[in-house]
């Protein structure tokens, strides 16, 4: 298998071009420092004055510090000319250095579709997610909105060392004991703009809505009456209600660097936060310079758990961001809710349409139209007062509603839209509703089949318990994992379409007719999404549970997932025709907060066997350590079989012999003696053994190993197949069925 290519680990660009300064985040070997300074900061200090050029022509001052990294990365950030650079590289203790570079986002009813409830599993048992705190990396917070209320919240806790830092329109009295610290990080996206624009909103507050949207997610108060324009309707709670939030913005109006992510990453560790959710990413880089991937390893090794979002570039495989090995990468899934505007045909036939239209208007018993494409400009203008039906491709549906609604006398429109597009078009600003296929060919036929068609239409609709949910969604970024191929990602999925979630007020949320309109609560669709819900479900089970590792939790996460919908049929992709989602696309499946409570077995995973893994990658000893930052290097023993709670095993297209292996060790954590049976799901093409297919434990905390092994059957694959199956260890009193994903593939990677 090809990985990606130990390139050197400093990429200077201009070179000889000495004006040219650039923001270089740079990792230094904390071990090589001498004991002449008292900390890493003078160190870094003096480090910098050695780089100050002597020679006629090249820079002579001491080179801006962006930042000190003492928790994420041992390291800083600072600009620096090439020369600056090289001699930097010279210096002893110098390990990598790499150009900053700009991130981007991966842009009230889910907690009962997740079966979170007061009476019994993990609510009650992590009493909501008590004392547990949540550090977000988005784009801030809108302080004042209801979520962060902090009525019936705990105190502080006691080992909380953050902060609540002032800015533009941000004063330190907004923290509260929900929303108990809010900073923020602009210093490399300043130095990144040469003209020296001024940051707008220099402070913790948000002028997108994103990181409103996604920490009122994870963990936001209850607000009664919350919806969008009344679709969605009801109690808007985060999924750990009472866990404690931190912000930490490092994406502005402007945009976002990696070395402000970094210094977002380590303030958090250092200021104690349990769980880090990241909604954001970065695309196409090695783990070795991909800056989540190197600070969340420091949070990893202190016991800090990883939520990534797997990014919005689905349905392609391999398109995934934050496939690493030791965070939590979530996908997205659609859940059960339809938010609608109802159309009542003449005939007293009911069908629910998808909107948010926010107006109030309801069109009753006007007649109904069929204008084909809708295309013609013309002709809609002559059709008066009416509602039309509108049948074209999913691409066009955008220009479509911009000609009616331009054709400024018709009543309504109805849309013909396959429901994998619903997000994207269901915004309106006049009546108008997406109606599926078959719904469109049933009105088409009323309108052939009637002399005078009429149709009412009414919003503000919200349809719960819709038919087969969830399913994966079109968008969600799909495995397997370009910077590290042999663990499989994603690991799960969670609900990321069309989430109800608190919002900043003054941004534009829609449209009616050219008026704009806002509002507390909005709907958003995105990986962004689904991220802060395994992020407030983690909260809860580090609440329950708080002496599982990040990986213990990752694996009651995965392994207790639903791999079936509300029918009891396999889990369908959105982005594949319906067909039943593999574990590229969902990973191990929808998150089941309940089952994770009691996930009976765990595979656990630490530091050492990450750097087992890392030590496999083909990189150098001074990209290994960039990462782990530790002084004990040690690939004496190298494994690309990581304790993980899903398998991937690679085939060449067209071999019909082949046999993979692994070897995996689970740990009992439920109480007292079980004894567990290998029960699997055969791949297509293959023969799967595990050996011993029967493990007991007679206590808590007890580790028992076993192989699997895949052989390939006679029929070789072609080029690019995924075939998938599952292995689950099911305990004999029925208790726990302990899950994993099995995929067999022959994708090559680069
Ligand atoms: C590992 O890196 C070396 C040198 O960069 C390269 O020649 C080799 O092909 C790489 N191996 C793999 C498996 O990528
Ligand atoms: C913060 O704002 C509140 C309310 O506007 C005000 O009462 C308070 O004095 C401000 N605090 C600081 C430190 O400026
Ligand atoms: C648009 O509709 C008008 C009026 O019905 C018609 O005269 C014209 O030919 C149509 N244009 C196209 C491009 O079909
Ligand atoms: C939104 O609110 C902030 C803070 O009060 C303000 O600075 C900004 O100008 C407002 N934006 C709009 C579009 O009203
Ligand atoms: C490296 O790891 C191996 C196996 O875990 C161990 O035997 C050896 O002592 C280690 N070496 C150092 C220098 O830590
Ligand atoms: C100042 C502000 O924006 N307050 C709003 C916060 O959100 C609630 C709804 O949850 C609104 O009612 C407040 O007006």
């Amino acid at each position: 298998m090809v990985f990606l290519a130990g390139a050197a680990s400093v990429h200077p660009t201009a070179i000889g071009s000495e004006a040219l300064l650039r923001t270089y985040i740079v990792h230094m070997d904390r071990s090589a420092m001498p004991s002449a300074f008292s900390d890493h900061r003078s160190w870094v200090a003096a480090i910098l004055s050695i780089t100050v050029g002597q020679a006629p022509g090249t820079s002579s001052a001491v080179p801006d510090l962006l930042y000190v990294y003492e928790h994420a990365i041992h390291g800083f950030s600072a600009r620096l000319s090439p020369s600056q650079l090289s001699r930097l590289q010279r210096t002893h203790g110098f390990l990598s250095a790499y150009p900053d570079m700009p991130v981007k986002l991966d842009t009230t009813h889910t907690f009962e579709f997740l079966q979170l409830n007061p009476s019994s599993g993990l609510w009650p048992a992590s009493n909501y997610g008590e004392g547990a705190i949540i550090g977000v990396v988005d784009t801030g917070v809108w302080p004042e909105n209801e979520s962060y209320k902090d009525d019936g919240m705990p105190e502080v806790p006691l080992r909380w060392r953050g902060a609540c830092e002032e800015g533009t329109a941000f004063n330190s009295s907004l923290c509260n004991k929900k929303l108990i610290g809010a900073r923020y990080f602009s210093k490399g996206l300043k130095a990144s703009d040469p003209s020296g624009q001024a940051i707008s909103m220099n402070s913790p507050r948000d002028t997108q809505g994103h990181g409103t949207h996604t920490s009122s997610t994870a963990a936001g108060n209850y607000v009664r009456g919350a919806s969008f324009f009344g679709y969605g309707l009801g109690t808007a709670r985060g999924m750990a209600p009472l866990a404690h939030v931190a912000m930490y913005k490092a994406l502005f109006d402007e945009g976002g660097t990696s070395s402000d992510i970094i210094a977002a990453i380590d303030q958090a560790i250092s200021d104690g936060v349990d769980i880090i959710s990241l909604s954001l990413g970065l695309d196409g880089v090695p783990l070795h310079q991909d800056p989540i991937a190197i600070a969340t390893y420091a949070a990893m090794e202190k016991g800090v758990f990883v939520s990534t979002s797997t990014g919005n570039r689905g349905p392609f495989l391999a398109s995934l961001h934050n496939g690493i090995p030791w965070v939590l990468t979530v996908g997205a899934a659609s859940f059960d809710r339809e938010l609608a505007g109802t159309v009542e045909l003449g005939d007293g036939t009911i069908i629910a349409g998808s909107s948010l239209y926010a107006g109030r208007t309801s069109l009753n018993g006007l007649p109904l139209v069929f204008m084909n494409s809708c295309s013609n400009l013309t002709s809609l203008k002559q059709v008066g007062y009416k509602i039309v039906l509108c049948e074209i491709n999913a691409e066009a549906i955008g220009l479509a509603k911009s000609i009616v609604s331009s054709a400024a006398n018709v009543a309504g429109g109805l849309f013909v839209c396959p429901t994998a597009y619903n997000i994207y078009f269901q915004h309106f600003s006049f009546p108008g509703a997406l109606i599926s296929p078959s719904d469109g060919r049933a009105i088409l036929k009323y309108i052939q089949g009637s002399p005078a068609p009429t149709a009412s239409l009414r919003f503000r609709q919200t349809i719960l318990g819709k038919r087969q949910a969830p399913s994966v969604a079109y968008y969600s970024s799909r495995g397997p994992s370009q910077s590290c191929p042999n663990v499989l990602k994603p690991d799960i999925v969670a609900p990321g379409t069309m989430v109800l979630a608190s919002w900043s007020p003054n941004i534009t949320v829609g449209y009616v007719g050219s008026r704009p309109v806002y509002s507390h609560f909005n709907f958003e669709s995105g990986s962004s999404m689904s991220c802060p819900h395994a992020s407030g479900i983690a909260a809860l089970l580090r609440a329950a549970h708080p002496d599982w590792s990040p990986a213990a939790i990752r694996s009651a996460m995965m392994t207790t997932a639903d791999s079936l919908d509300n029918t009891g049929k396999p889990i369908r992709d959105s982005g594949d025709g319906g067909n039943p989602a593999t574990p590229l696309a969902m990973g191990a499946g929808h998150v089941n907060p309940n089952k994770a409570l009691d996930p009976g077995l765990v595979y656990d995973a630490g530091a050492g066997d990450y750097m087992r893994l890392l030590c496999t990658l083909n990189y150098t000893e001074e990209q290994i350590r960039t990462i782990t930052r530790s002084s004990v290097y040690n690939c004496s023993t190298a494994s690309h079989d990581l304790n993980y709670p899903s398998f991937i095993a690679y085939f060449s297209p067209g071999a019909v012999t082949g046999v993979r292996e692994f070897q995996r060790t689970v740990t009992n954590v439920a109480d007292g003696s079980w004894t567990y049976v290998a029960r699997l799901m055969p791949i297509d093409g293959f023969s799967v053994y595990v050996q011993p297919n029967k493990l007991v434990f007679t206590q808590k905390h007890e580790k028992q190993s076993f192989k699997l092994r895949i052989e390939a059957a006679e029929v070789g694959m072609k080029h690019g197949k995924v075939v998938h199956g599952s292995l689950s260890w099911v305990d004999d009193r029925g208790q726990h069925v302990v899950r994993s994903p099995i995929v067999a593939t022959t994708i090559k990677l680069l």
